[in-house]
């Protein structure tokens, strides 16, 4: 594969409804979005990265920077055999993981296409169909937050996640559980709780949740294996696994039973395998995370979400939970049942929307 031109772009795209986790709160979103052009085939890719560094140190800002400064001249020098060829070259770079998957996923989407795979295939995917659940941020009042989730039930997801903060967590649970007793739930907690918390977070047993996500430090996983001996609840790690070896430390230290695995946060499709290997081989079940991508990134989830160890509902939903108009074609739907059917044609199944993607750019670089 070698590669002629790629392009990022900065698009913005206003949410359809504003979502607030324990760091923050986004209306707008600014995506960066990598186009790539090899042996005459055309390949996109999303960075994932909030607009400030609260999730993580990447901002569309470092990503820009990284992109232009490194990333897209190594691989214009290069040539590589597979697209999973490019992340050692990328592994110079500390971090940065979101900028290096977003070019790494788009020669992804080339060798699908130009294999005449679709790109769960090409991944090693499995499934057809993969099974749905959806975030819900923290709302003004329960109220409202009850109504959400009954609204989604109503379309069939089949999990619901809400998001906990101190203050924001045990009377809440107590009312969700209160009207819905047998939802399938779990609560992220974004790393708002230290370990001086545990007479709280033990309250959480009462609710009999899927699991709880990141409940502590982002870098940490230490102290999640401490609590994790103190709580019946799953511990699901989130921002504390950056690759395989995090996944495998953090099983063998017991600070989690789950992994949420996201694109953007382990740097591409070539090492979310090897973190999905490492749970498979010690049945730790593993889903897919979401970052409000476009539908670019979304394409990109729902291949991952193929892959055999990913045995509980992701996070990967419908785009008109995000957008009043996805920038691919068609939008991601989810089926009454709370699934999505995984495209079969070659590459992602969607295509790129360049009119509503041109509307939405605010910036644009080329290189050859
Ligand atoms: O922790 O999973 C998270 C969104 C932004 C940053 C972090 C997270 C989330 C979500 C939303 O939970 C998932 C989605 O609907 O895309
Ligand atoms: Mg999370």
């Amino acid at each position: 594969m070698k590669i002629k031109r790629v392009e990022i772009r900065e698009i913005r795209m206003p949410l359809m409804h504003s979502f607030e986790t324990s760091f923050g709160k986004t209306t707008t979103r600014r995506i960066v979005l990598v186009w790539v052009e090899a042996d005459g085939f055309t390949g996109w890719g999303e960075v994932t990265c909030g607009e400030a560094p609260f999730y993580s140190h990447e901002t569309p800002e470092t990503a820009w920077h990284i992109l232009r400064d490194f990333l897209i001249l190594w691989a214009l020098e290069g040539e590589w055999n597979t697209a999973g060829d490019i992340a050692p070259r990328f592994r110079p770079i500390r971090g940065h993981n979101m900028a290096k998957a977003a070019l790494e996923n788009a020669l992804w989407d080339i060798e699908a296409q130009q294999k005449g795979v679709s790109l769960a295939k090409l991944v090693g995917g499995t499934l057809d169909e993969i099974p749905c659940g959806v975030s819900i941020g923290i709302q003004n009042s329960v109220e409202e937050l009850l109504g959400r989730i009954r609204r989604e039930i109503g379309a069939g997801y089949q999990r619901i996640k809400i998001k906990i903060k101190p203050g924001w967590d045990i009377e809440v649970l107590d009312r969700v559980r209160a009207e819905f007793p047998g939802v399938p739930l779990m609560a992220d907690a974004n790393s708002a709780y230290t370990l001086a918390d545990l007479p709280r977070l033990k309250l959480l047993d009462r609710f009999y949740l899927m699991m709880v996500e990141q409940p502590l430090g982002w870098d940490d996983i230490l102290d999640h294996a401490k609590l994790q001996r103190e709580l019946a609840t799953p511990i699901c790690l989130d921002e504390s696994i950056h690759n395989a070896e995090d996944a495998r430390k953090a099983i063998e230290a017991g600070a989690c039973k789950i992994v949420n695995i996201k694109l953007g946060r382990v740097g591409g499709f070539a090492e979310a395998r090897r973190v999905h290997d490492v749970c498979r081989a010690r049945n730790v079940p593993a889903w897919c995370g979401g970052m409000l991508e476009s539908g670019v990134g979304r394409a990109h989830n729902i291949a991952l979400s193929t892959l055999p160890g990913f045995t509980l509902p992701g996070d990967v939903s419908a785009s008109r939970r995000y957008w009043a108009e996805d920038i691919i074609d068609p939008e991601v739907t989810v089926t009454k049942e709370g699934t999505i059917r995984v495209p079969q044609a070659p590459g992602t199944g969607f295509e790129t929307n360049m009119e509503r993607i041109e509307k939405a750019t605010v910036r644009k670089e080329s290189f050859e």
